[in-house]
């Protein structure tokens, strides 16, 4: 609990690009819901977008667009404390002690480690195999008690949990053990064109994925374009996952239940039930498309917020830290 008595959350998005609506339905929407209720931490993981080649000038521009996204999805910064994870070094520094206490077998296990070492053989690092305990140590910092997030992320918030126990049990109770958080129905959002793999802002093929800040006309073109198949019926089933995956997305943002949505497009045919679809797509993300661009011309603004949202965060990742290198044996620095 926080000092108000609120729970804390910690979530988190890497600035590896633009937002999608995979990471809108999958995460961003819930912290809006939740933003009252908890007391909130929202990072900016530029630490670990690195485990990634990234342009520098294009990261350091990215950071600041995806803080403009989370204002623009309805995040407050006046309720929340947001923040970019290299402003608080103890991220750096909870996860070189965590990473002492992680097993290698339980990182090789990891899916997402396994997907992206494949698709960058070139930059097999470090980095992107221990990054699991980086977001453990993002999350434990905060001592959150929930972490909303997709559920690509379940076995990575497993990780924390088990080395959050892990600690607790071999030194004593320190950190407190995290749950996910996950969407019902969006919590992932698949891939217009693969319908089998994740929507993914680093996807090669730009009509995998929309865009929050995508234009009104591009965003009606990918749904266009949207892969289907030759059943011919507007129905939810795993037989369709093309058609699943809109639905899915149609319902999360008109808030119309699935069964709703398939009634409504009973005796017509796919080209009615996407155009229909894609004018839903567009009026949702509109309002949330020009607030960007608002804020995106008010850089000090952007400034404030993040250095008011790392000094925040820094008190509270200190408290912990300083009690985590106690308990390890680290002589204490009193200068
Ligand atoms: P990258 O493609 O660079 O790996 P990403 O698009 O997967 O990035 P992240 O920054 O890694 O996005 O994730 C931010 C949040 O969005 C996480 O909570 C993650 O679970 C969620 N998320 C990402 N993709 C999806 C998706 N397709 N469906 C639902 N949630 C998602
Ligand atoms: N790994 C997450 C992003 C992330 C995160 C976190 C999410 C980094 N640290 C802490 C929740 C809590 C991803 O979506 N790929």
């Amino acid at each position: 609990m926080s000092g108000e008595g609120k729970k804390v959350i910690f979530s988190g998005v890497q600035p590896s690009g633009k937002m999608t609506l995979g990471n809108y339905l999958g995460a961003l929407k819930s912290w809006t819901e939740l933003q009252h209720d908890f007391d909130c931490y929202f990072s900016m993981v530029n630490m670990h977008a690195i485990t990634v080649p990234q342009d520098p000038e294009v990261l350091r521009r990215q950071t600041i667009e995806l803080l403009a996204q989370f204002i623009a999805c309805g995040i407050d910064p006046d309720l929340n404390t947001i923040f970019i994870q290299s402003h608080v070094p103890q991220h750096a520094e909870l996860n070189w002690v965590l990473s002492t206490m992680t097993y290698m077998g339980e990182l090789s296990r990891m899916t997402q480690y396994k997907d992206k070492s494949k698709k960058s053989e070139a930059n097999l690092n470090a980095g992107l195999f221990t990054y699991p305990v980086l977001m453990a140590s993002d999350i434990l910092l905060y001592k959150a008690d929930v972490v909303p997030v997709g559920d690509d992320q379940k076995q990575h918030m497993e990780l924390a949990r088990d080395l959050a126990e892990r600690f607790n049990n071999r030194f004593s109770d320190t950190f407190v053990v995290p749950e996910g958080y996950y969407p019902k129905g969006t919590s992932r959002v698949m891939s217009l064109q693969e319908p089998l793999k994740k929507m993914s802002k680093s996807d090669s093929n730009e009509n995998g994925y929309i865009l929050l800040a995508e234009s009104a006309d591009s965003t009606a073109k990918k749904i266009k374009k949207a892969v289907t198949d030759s059943v011919g019926v507007v129905n939810y089933s795993d037989e369709q996952p093309g058609l699943r995956n809109l639905i899915n997305i149609y319902s999360a943002l008109t808030d119309q239940t699935v069964e709703q949505i398939v009634d409504m497009y009973e005796g017509k045919g796919y080209g009615a039930f996407k155009k229909e679809m894609a004018e839903a797509v567009v009026e949702s993300l509109r309002p949330m498309r020009e607030q960007y661009n608002y804020l995106l011309d008010n850089r000090d603004y952007l400034e404030s917020i993040y250095v008011k949202g790392a000094q925040k965060a820094e008190k509270r990742a200190k408290e912990t830290l300083d009690a985590v290198y106690d308990k390890i044996g680290f002589v204490k620095r009193n200068y």
